[in-house]
């Protein structure tokens, strides 16, 4: 049976798992939510996404309802431990990484983002710390790995790409982090890439 991936074109959230499917060769169906007309807080939505978020990743009986999870489960079913290492260590990189999209990520540059395109209420200098912080670090870490988790590209990078990608949105400059940028140019390089529709 075919996945279905219930999504909105712009969710940096959603990318994450088109690019990874697109990465992994896998085929599945596209359900846009009406997410400006109200679509992801619908009775039916709900059922399937109790907090009423876009995307959820359905695959028979099984529901996913969170990128990250979408992410580590495609990489278990497709057996890709490239993408998601199990020795110990390895895989605590790439559930830092995970944790840091969901976390870091989410309060700086994808709080600014939704701020400006999305008119969302936001701190916005708080937003800003945030975001200094993680591109401080990033450029720190990737002026010595090449990727973010391990000596290859992991779902860690497909998790933080797509949001990283348009930062200028939400009106921060990656200039200033060079590393960053050329490992967006690297994941961009990846077979399969699929772009962060703007
Ligand atoms: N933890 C979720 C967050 C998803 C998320 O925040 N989605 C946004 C759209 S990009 C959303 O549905 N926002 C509406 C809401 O939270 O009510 C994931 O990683 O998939």
């Amino acid at each position: 049976m075919t996945m279905t991936l219930h999504d909105f074109p712009t969710s940096g959230h959603a990318h994450r798992i088109r690019l990874f499917l697109s990465m992994l060769g896998v085929d599945y169906d596209r359900l846009t939510v009406d997410m400006p007309g109200g679509g992801h807080k619908t009775a039916d939505y709900l059922r399937l996404s109790p907090l009423g978020q876009v995307p959820t990743l359905v695959d028979g009986e099984i529901i996913i309802t969170d990128s990250s999870a979408a992410l580590v489960y495609l990489a278990k079913k497709y057996g890709r431990r490239d993408w998601l290492p199990e020795d110990p260590a390895g895989a605590a990189a790439v559930q830092r990484w995970l944790s840091t999209a969901s976390g870091e990520l989410y309060r700086g540059p994808i709080a600014l983002r939704a701020a400006r395109r999305f008119g969302r209420a936001v701190d916005e200098a708080a937003a800003r710390s945030w975001s200094k912080r993680l591109f401080e670090w990033m450029q720190a870490h990737l002026e010595i790995e090449t990727w973010l988790a391990a000596k290859h590209a992991t779902i860690a990078d497909v998790a933080m790409y797509s949001y990283v990608r348009v930062a200028d949105e939400g009106g921060l400059d990656l200039a200033p982090y060079p590393a960053v940028l050329r490992w967006l140019a690297d994941v961009e390089a990846l077979p399969g890439f699929e772009p962060m529709p703007r």
